[in-house]
């Protein structure tokens, strides 16, 4: 394996505007997780869609798994620079889950919270964006835990800290705000395209 800079020019060269600058591809797929994962029983999993919205919702597993399912292959991309390609995701799209509430005008972002207390803000307007998901498959099989089973926030546009693993509530908020790796001196949007990694603020 080359590591480093030649490894991502090397990358670059190969695949061209397909990756974003100085990532490199790799096959398998790597497990990035601060702090113990959590583990969720289906009966007991909810996902509460809460904060400026006109009225709270808590979806059980059944209620979450009923709604329209959709599926898209896509590129990810993390922030410490690796890219994996062609991954098959199977979830709920965002702007199909918006269907059970109704956010309050004005709502600018959203505060993902998983289990085990991660957070990471989004802008409403990048999960509007196509491909968006509440992913529970990936390459058709359920998502393993390691990779944030039962299921994750799936961004594809960002860098991958935003798609939060063990994803229990979307809170709507007036006015963005960092989460827990935003605090912690990454960038507040982290477009991979314009290599917004670390702090702007
Ligand atoms: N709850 C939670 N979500 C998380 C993380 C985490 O530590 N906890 N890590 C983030 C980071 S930095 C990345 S790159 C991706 C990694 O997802 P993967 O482990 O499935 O590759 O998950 C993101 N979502
Ligand atoms: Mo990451």
């Amino acid at each position: 394996m080359v590591f480093g800079s030649g490894r991502r020019e090397k990358d670059r060269e190969k695949f061209g505007e397909r990756i974003p600058p100085n990532q490199y591809v790799v096959d398998d797929w790597p497990v990035l997780t601060y702090g113990p994962t959590p583990k969720v029983d289906l009966d007991k999993w909810r996902l509460r869609l809460f904060g400026e919205v006109e009225s709270e919702v808590e979806l059980t597993w059944e209620q979450f798994t009923s709604l329209p399912v959709s599926t898209t292959d896509v590129d990810i991309h993390c922030v410490t620079g690796w890219s994996r390609f062609d991954n098959h995701w199977e979830g709920v799209a965002f702007r199909d889950l918006l269907s059970q509430v109704q956010p309050k005008p004005g709502t600018k972002a959203v505060m993902a919270h998983s289990y085990g207390g991660y957070t990471t803000n989004i802008l409403l307007s990048d999960l509007m964006q196509d491909n968006v998901m509440v992913a529970y498959k990936h390459d058709g099989n359920p998502l393993e835990i390691d990779h944030g089973g039962p299921a994750r926030l799936m961004v594809p546009h960002l860098y991958f800290w935003k798609s939060a693993k063990w994803l229990h509530a979307l809170q709507f908020l007036p006015d963005d705000k960092p989460g827990f790796w935003e605090v912690n001196g990454y960038h507040i949007r982290g477009d991979p395209w314009k290599e917004e990694r670390y702090s702007n603020w």
